[in-house]
């Protein structure tokens, strides 16, 4: 891997971002105070130059605190407000976020570096799943159940939770918020967001829309409250008895404090964590769809996605002939500025970031991974582009089962579909997997009970790109929770079993004679 060793690629300058910026939050109707990058405060970055441009309000322990209280106290007229009546206000922020998708979406590439159409997309996946929540909050079915005892009605009712506590990543900077504020809103729970120090301007933004949403629809704007800063925020989120359920995005080494952490004090938590996502290719593949599939998967948002494809497992046949079209797809690619129309590769979001990578590919060449691509573009500025790398590995390495996020995908060649399947498996994490055949008996053996363990298994699509309207998460180190659509809605309420007696006996269960 050879460093700066490409052209010198055009950035757009500081002050046009810090513009653009402006604009956008100006559009939402957001004015946040917006200082100096040498003053004190949160700042506000961008990958694409690396600079900072703006410093905003960063909050303290005790804002969580405040946020929670104020939370805790919507929450006890939230409960019983009707839940369509509460699908009222999603319905309203998902027409505020169709209304300003374009400046929504710019804030997102300028401050996780998405292209512009990845950019909507997220935004769009915002719009999904507010749809998605409004419809919902008609259908929070419970069910009724045979009774053993005559003149009884056993059933089942589903109620609010309580104050949710959300804690999302940089790379789905707002999107994840959506699933999570969606849902619990309908569900009647309040909702404390901290997102990623990373991105406090989109948080900003979004928070905006919601407090207009809700003035729209005369909801309290207490439902859901907005906290900016680092780790500190997020302990005092995990720590607070009132927060009932604590729905986190991040790494496996974040969920394995988080989740003991919550449980400790009995509370509830939905974990989103780690990847490590691999695709099977068989020979009976459609080699022209499963590469341009790859390639998306892999490439695309810089390899940041938790779904990214991380592991290409392909059979002997099969896997030469992958790696030259695939190397031949990313020497393509265009990397750089990805409010530039072409560019399909942006950045990466920090240094840390970009040594990971060259720490993960030299690894991977130390096992005897032979490296192709993943040399860092010239930048005018501290800034992380890079071409997209592929490591044909002789087996899965050590390395090979971590995850690195950044756009490196490892190759492994498989004989047997059984061994396919074990290599798919073979890793610590268990969010998304696909695997590409025209077969039908390989493609069901994938999906079937002893093929692949993870949350995510597709037949010809990649590992990433999902739809809200399935549950979406993983399981082993990814965390067991599920999100967004399907029946995740479960996790923010709970649940009570009734029994009604409308009887003038009282026969006990199980045939249980007392006096
Ligand atoms: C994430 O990277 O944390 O399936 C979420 C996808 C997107 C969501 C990714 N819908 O790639």
């Amino acid at each position: 891997m050879s460093t700066m060793s490409s052209p010198v690629i055009a950035l757009p300058d500081a002050s046009w971002l810090r513009d653009r910026a402006r604009a956008a939050l100006a559009t939402l109707g957001a004015e946040p105070a917006l200082g100096d990058p040498a003053a004190p405060g949160l700042p506000a970055s961008t990958p694409i130059t690396g600079e900072v441009l703006f410093r905003v309000a960063e909050s303290t322990p005790s804002d969580v605190d405040a946020a929670v209280d104020r939370a805790a106290r919507a929450f006890t007229a939230w409960r019983r407000t009707p839940a369509p009546v509460r699908g009222a206000l999603v319905g309203r922020l998902g027409e505020l976020l169709t209304e300003h998708q374009d400046a929504l979406a710019r804030l997102v590439t300028i401050e996780a570096g998405k292209i512009g159409s990845e950019a909507r997309g997220e935004v769009q996946e915002m719009i999904d799943v507010c749809q998605f929540a409004v419809g919902l909050s008609r259908q929070l079915y419970g069910r009724t159940i045979a009774s053993e005892r005559p003149g009884h009605r056993l059933m089942e009712t589903w109620h609010p939770l309580g104050v949710t506590g959300v804690i999302t990543a940089f790379n789905f900077p707002v999107a994840v918020w959506a699933w999570n504020a969606a849902v619990a809103l309908v569900c009647g729970n309040t909702v404390v967001w901290k997102p990623s120090e990373l991105t406090p301007l989109t948080a900003i933004a979004c928070q905006t829309l919601l407090e207009r949403a809700a003035a729209d629809v005369g909801a309290p704007a207490e439902v859901g409250r907005l906290v900016l800063g680092g780790r500190e925020l997020g302990e005092a989120l995990v720590d607070d008895p009132r927060v009932a359920l604590l729905s986190a995005t991040g790494s496996v080494r974040m969920g394995r404090e988080v989740g003991p952490r919550v449980a400790r004090r009995f509370g509830r938590s939905l974990l989103e964590l780690g990847g490590n996502n691999a695709a099977v290719v068989t020979p009976a593949a459609d080699l022209e769809l499963a590469v341009r599939a790859i390639v998306f998967a892999a490439a695309g948002t810089a390899g940041q996605r938790c779904t990214s494809l991380r592991r290409l497992i392909a059979h002997r046949s099969v896997v030469d002939t992958l790696v030259d079209r695939i190397a031949a797809a990313y020497r393509s690619l265009p990397v750089g500025d990805p409010f530039a129309p072409d560019t399909l590769v942006g950045p990466l979001i920090h240094e840390t970031a970009y040594r990971s990578m060259v720490g993960a590919l030299e690894t991977a060449a130390a096992d005897g991974g032979e490296v192709i691509g993943g040399r860092r573009h010239d930048s005018p500025t501290e800034c992380f582009y890079v071409s997209p790398a592929l490591a044909r590995m002789p087996a899965q390495t050590t390395i090979v089962h971590d995850e690195t996020f950044a756009p490196v995908l490892y190759v492994v060649a498989y004989d047997t579909l059984e061994e396919a399947i074990e290599l798919n498996n073979a890793v610590p994490q268990g969010l998304s997997s696909a695997i590409f055949t025209t077969d039908l008996r390989e493609a069901e053996r994938f999906l079937g009970p002893d093929g692949s363990d993870c949350g995510i298994a597709n037949v010809n699509i990649g590992t990433s790109g999902a739809e809200i309207g399935g549950a979406f998460g993983g399981e082993k180190q990814t965390g067991g929770g599920r999100e967004s659509g399907s029946d995740s809605w479960k996790a923010y309420m709970r649940r009570a079993t009734n029994t009604v007696n409308y009887s003038s006996e009282l026969p006990l269960a199980q045939g249980v004679q007392f006096g």
